[in-house]
């Protein structure tokens, strides 16, 4: 049972379970071991919203992380904090060696700027007008998201990593080909590595409790939910 002071002292995160980069956030705490108050984004919480508007940088973008006088927002930074501050028992989400750790992050900009916001390219087309997206950006969105699949089933045979291990590349890559798979399917005959290395990594505990937790939300998808997952 959580008291009123340990909530005044626990850690707070500010998003929403169907929003890729909460889970991103989640996935860490996850394997941190920390306990956090999760603080949904939604109409019945106006308060919550207001929070974020006010510390989350210019855009006033979820997730946003609350640590007493802490407040880190931006979610690659959520997980360098959570390291920083509260690191895993194994092995750390960011290797402290400068150059694993240098590869590690910029890993972390592939998924959240090739994959993650080109999906969302597609799903912001659908949800400003979802009977007529613009079809031109759609395509180039989809066309991107080609490129980086090719270039992600290259790496992925270069990528040395023990199975059930999870880094700041996992925390990005999981949400990021979660949807980019609903927008534009990863097949299994042009990716194998990859469409096989999202399955492995919806079947990593964190991330799996972040796919249920999103499951009420479904209806949401602006595309519509495909079947599956
Ligand atoms: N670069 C930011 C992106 C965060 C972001 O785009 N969050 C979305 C939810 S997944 C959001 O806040 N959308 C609401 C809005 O843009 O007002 C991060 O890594 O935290």
């Amino acid at each position: 049972m959580v008291s009123q002071g340990d909530l005044l002292t626990m850690l707070a995160l500010y998003g929403h379970p169907f929003s890729s980069y909460t889970w991103k956030a989640q996935i860490a705490l996850e394997v941190c071991g920390v306990e956090y108050d999760f603080r949904i984004i939604d109409d019945d919480h106006p308060d919550h919203g207001a929070f974020v508007s006010a510390h989350a940088g210019p855009f006033g973008t979820f997730p946003v992380l609350a640590n007493g006088e802490d407040v880190i927002f931006e979610s690659t930074a959520i997980v360098e904090y959570l390291n920083l501050h509260f690191p895993p028992a194994a092995l750390p989400l960011i290797p402290d060696d400068g150059d694993a750790g240098l590869r590690v992050r910029m890993l972390d900009r592939v998924f959240d700027n090739n994959v993650m916001n080109t999906m969302q390219v597609v799903v912001n087309e659908y949800i400003r007008d979802s009977i007529n997206p613009d079809v031109s950006r759609c395509a180039e969105a989809r066309e991107k998201l080609h490129r980086s699949y090719a270039w992600l089933e290259d790496w992925l045979p270069w990528y040395h990593q023990a199975p059930d291990f999870i880094t700041l590349v996992e925390c990005a890559a999981a949400p990021s080909l979660f949807y980019a798979d609903w927008v534009e399917h990863i097949d299994g005959e042009r990716y194998p590595g990859l469409k096989a290395w999202r399955a492995h990594l919806l079947s990593l505990p964190p991330v799996a409790k972040c796919v249920e937790a999103a499951r009420p939300y479904r209806a949401f998808f602006p595309l519509g939910a495909p079947d599956r997952d």
